[in-house]
Order: structure tokens, then C-alpha cells, then sequence
């Protein structure tokens, strides 16, 4: 009830001032460009998660191992099962095995805490414009999110401008029990010049989405060109940023679920991901469930 007034209010305002709903923080519905995926893409890279186990000639782990905010990162929390990648997440009182020990790497210590997941095709796949997309259904938690992103090195370059690099946040799921009109958005936007002083960024905006999208499959989606970043729940535009100017490098893509906090300790001031024992019980082990990522090259640049 609370939700069908809050989208004819969204309506209205939109008619008022389409920026309004997202300056208010209110959330915007997808409206704008539908996607054409068929006739103006190419599919070049793709991964359906139809195995039994991670395809590690796509995937990796080696980028910001052991301690990652308020939890911890560990490959044992991925999973490929029933046609999905999947990363857990959950709390353990006994903490897994390092494999990296001998690595070389610079790492944490694991400890007891908070344990999710992520994988990266950093070094293994990477691309500059198209079109990317994940299916996928969130993980059902507060204090913790779940994202699809990219990224290159060259976004730690502080030049005032996003053109060496930039992350870009196709989604971050951010609200779980934490919007007194529900829960069912996610966060888009873009980060670049590192993430000190010289940080710079755009929130795209707190976008809503007609299912809900803990128990249902949507599509997020961004279009990447020389000009803009597009960016699309179901095909369905939901806002679009130019700002710092694009990335003109090929960046190498993310899924991931963090925990709030530092130093591997949780806390649900940092990040507004809301307080995490807002999670039922039985929510407990959290699972982000991936059914694919494709990626897609413009026709006319293949
Ligand atoms: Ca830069």
C-alpha cells in the first residue's frame, strides 16, 4: 500500500521535475531508453554459471584478499550451483583456511567475523565500451551489500578526470529493511581519482525496481561509450552520467558482497547499509545469486 503511493507520488513529482524524486532521495523509477540489445550489440564474452564449479580461466580471486571492510573475503564463500554463481555470506566463529600464505601478496590475518565472497576478471578478461549485464537476486540482508561493478588501476590516478579510469557501480544493493516505503531498490554511480582527497564521483541515483528483487531475477545493466555511461534495470533506462568524462580504458568486471565497516570489524554507521541485526535469523546464511554476466561490444566497433 505504502509503496503504490509512494510510486504515484514518485509519478507525480516526475512530472514536475523529472530530477526531483532522486534529489529527494526518494528513488526513481526506470524511465527513458529501452536497450536494443539484439540489434545494436554483439555478445563477446559471457558466463552462465552452468557448471559445478567456478571457470577459473574467467574468473579470479587475487585482488584485495583476506580483510575487506567490515568482514572478510574468501573463495570458499563461491559457489557455482543450479545454473548460478553464488556468494554467501554469513558470520563464523572459526576462520578459513589462507591459501594465499605463500603468495607473496600482502595480506590480514583471518579471523573470526563476518565472511562473504568475490570474483574478478582482473587479468583475465577486460573491455573498453558495449554493453554489460548480470541477472541476478540480491542477497536479503541489511549491513551488507551486493554489487556488479568495473574497475582499472588507472582510477587511483588523481587528474581530475575519470577518462584514465573509473569505477562504475552498475548496481550496489544497499537497502534491505532499511526504507520505511520498502526495500526494494539499489544504488548506481561512478568513482574516479582514488578514493582520498582528489576522490571525485556522481551517485546516479537510488533506483526502484517493480519486483522484488531478493526473491526475483532483474537484469542491471550499464551501456558504456565514448560519451556516457547508460545505465538500465531490465533494458529499461533508469539514468545516465558523463561526468569526469568516460573511461577510455578497458576495465575488468566484479561481483562482490561487503560487509560495513573497517578493519574487519562490522558496523552499520559506515556506508548506510542500515544495522544488521535488522537481517531475520533465519535470512542467515545471505546468498547473492548470479544466473549470468554478458558482455556485449557495439555492433559497429566489432
Ligand atoms: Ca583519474
Amino acid at each position: 500500500m505504502i509503496k503504490s503511493v509512494l510510486k504515484i507520488l514518485i509519478a507525480l513529482l516526475m512530472v514536475i521535475n523529472p530530477q526531483l524524486p532522486g534529489m529527494l532521495d526518494l528513488g526513481k523509477m526506470p524511465e527513458g531508453k529501452v536497450i536494443d540489445v539484439e540489434n545494436d550489440f554483439v555478445l563477446v564474452w559471457s558466463d552462465e554459471f552452468n557448471g559445478t564449479e567456478l571457470d577459473r580461466d574467467k574468473w579470479g580471486f587475487s585482488w584485495w584478499i583476506t580483510e575487506r571492510k567490515g568482514g572478510y573475503w574468501h573463495e570458499d564463500m563461491v559457489s557455482v550451483k543450479d545454473g548460478n554463481l553464488v556468494i554467501r555470506a554469513e558470520y563464523l566463529d572459526e576462520p578459513l583456511e589462507n591459501y594465499y600464505e605463500d603468495s607473496g601478496l600482502e595480506m590480514k590475518e583471518y579471523k573470526p567475523g563476518w565472511y562473504t565472497g568475490k570474483v574478478t576478471t582482473r587479468n583475465k578478461y577486460e573491455q573498453k565500451y558495449g554493453y554489460f549485464e548480470v541477472r541476478c537476486i540480491l542477497p536479503a540482508a541489511t549491513g551488507m551489500w551486493s554489487a556488479f561493478w568495473m574497475m582499472n588501476e588507472g582510477v587511483y590516478n588523481v587528474n581530475n578526470s575519470g577518462e584514465d579510469g573509473t569505477e562504475v557501480d552498475v548496481f550496489e544493493s544497499f537497502y534491505y529493511k532499511d526504507n520505511w516505503w520498502g526495500n526494494d531498490a539499489i544504488s548506481t554511480g561512478i568513482h574516479y581519482d582514488g578514493y582520498g582527497e582528489g576522490h571525485h564521483g556522481e551517485a546516479v541515483g537510488k533506483m526502484f525496481i517493480e519486483n522484488n528483487p531478493y526473491e526475483e531475477y532483474n537484469t542491471y545493466g550499464v551501456e558504456w561509450n565514448e560519451d556516457e555511461y547508460i545505465f538500465y534495470i531490465n533494458g529499461v533506462e533508469t539514468g545516465r552520467t558523463s561526468t569526469g568524462g568516460v573511461s577510455k580504458n578497458p576495465e575488468y568486471l566484479l561481483l562482490s558482497c561487503e560487509f560495513a565497516g573497517e578493519n574487519g570489524v562490522q558496523s552499520s554507521d559506515r556506508h548506510g547499509t542500515g544495522e544488521i541485526w535488522k537481517t531475520p535469523e533465519e535470512n542467515w546464511p545471505a546468498e547473492f545469486k548470479v544466473d549470468y554476466v554478458r558482455c556485449y561490444q557495439y555492433k559497429d566497433l566489432v
